[in-house]
C-alpha cells in the first residue's frame, strides 16, 4: 500500500513538471555484444541489423536537464554495448571504445550523463565502456544517412593505451534521417506546380500535408510558407 502511494505521488509530481521528459530509445534495443575470448574481444549484433536505423524528431518534446542536447534532433538511443559472459581482465586494464570516423553532422552523447562523447563537440575519440549495458545517445539535425566506426579493445584504464598483445575489434554503426520535402504536398518525390493544386486540397480539408511552417496546424499562412518550401526546392 505505501509503495503504490509512493508511485502515485511520484507520476504526479512528474505531470506537474511540465512537458519535459526522459527521451525515447526510438525502437526495439539493438544490443552489439561485447564477448572476450582469450586475449581479445569480439564483437557481434545480438540481433542481426541490416542498413541503417532511422533517426526519429519527435516534434514539440523537450527533455529533462543535460538530455535537453537532443531537443529538435533526430536521435536514437537503440544502439547499446552489452557484456557477453564473463570478463576476466589484467588488473588496472578496462575495455575502451575508441572513434575511428563519424560522419560529420552526427553527434554521440552518453547514455547516462548525456556529455558529448566520441569526437563529439571537441570531446575525446576514446570513451571508457563500464561493462554495464550502455544505450549512447547518436543525433543529427539534417536528413541523411550516417555512420561511426569503432575500435573496441583492452587497455591500461589510466592511460588509455592499448594493452599490448591483446587484438581489438572493429563495428560500423549506421543510420539515416528520411528526406523529408514538406512542399511535395502530392508526394511524388517532385515539386512541380501541381503541389500547388494539391496543398489547395490539403488546406480544404484540412489535411497534415497542409501544415507548411511546422506549427502544427493547417491555417492561411501555410499557403506563403507552402510558396517559400517551394522555392527552397528540396
Ligand atoms: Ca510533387
Ligand atoms: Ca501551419
Amino acid at each position: 500500500m505505501m509503495r503504490q502511494l509512493i508511485l502515485a505521488t511520484a507520476v504526479s509530481m512528474f505531470a506537474g513538471a511540465g512537458a519535459a521528459q526522459a527521451p525515447n530509445l526510438g525502437g526495439a534495443m539493438l544490443h552489439i555484444l561485447i564477448e572476450q575470448d582469450g586475449d581479445g574481444l569480439v564483437l557481434e549484433y545480438e540481433t542481426p541489423v541490416s542498413g541503417p536505423i532511422e533517426l526519429f524528431l519527435y516534434p514539440g518534446e523537450m527533455y529533462n536537464g543535460a538530455a535537453s542536447v537532443l531537443d529538435e534532433t533526430y536521435y536514437s538511443g537503440r544502439y547499446g554495448w552489452l557484456a557477453n559472459g564473463f570478463f576476466n581482465l589484467p588488473a588496472g586494464s578496462g575495455v575502451f571504445v575508441e572513434n575511428l570516423g563519424t560522419t560529420a553532422g552526427l553527434s554521440v552523447y552518453d547514455a547516462f550523463s548525456y556529455a558529448p562523447i566520441l569526437g563529439t563537440d571537441g570531446s575525446s575519440d576514446i570513451w571508457q565502456w563500464s561493462g554495464q549495458m550502455t544505450h549512447n545517445w547518436y543525433s543529427a539535425t539534417e536528413p541523411g544517412v550516417y555512420s561511426a566506426s569503432y575500435r573496441v579493445y583492452v587497455g591500461n584504464a589510466t592511460t588509455q593505451e592499448p594493452l599490448a598483445g591483446w587484438e581489438a575489434a572493429e563495428i560500423m554503426l549506421e543510420w539515416f534521417v528520411p528526406f523529408d520535402c514538406v512542399a511535395d504536398v502530392n508526394g511524388d518525390g517532385m515539386l512541380s506546380p501541381t503541389d500547388f493544386t494539391a496543398w489547395i486540397n490539403a488546406y480544404n480539408n484540412s489535411d497534415p500535408e497542409c501544415d507548411q511552417n511546422g506549427d502544427g496546424s493547417c491555417t492561411p499562412t501555410d499557403f506563403t510558407a507552402w510558396i517559400s518550401n517551394y522555392n527552397a526546392g528540396c
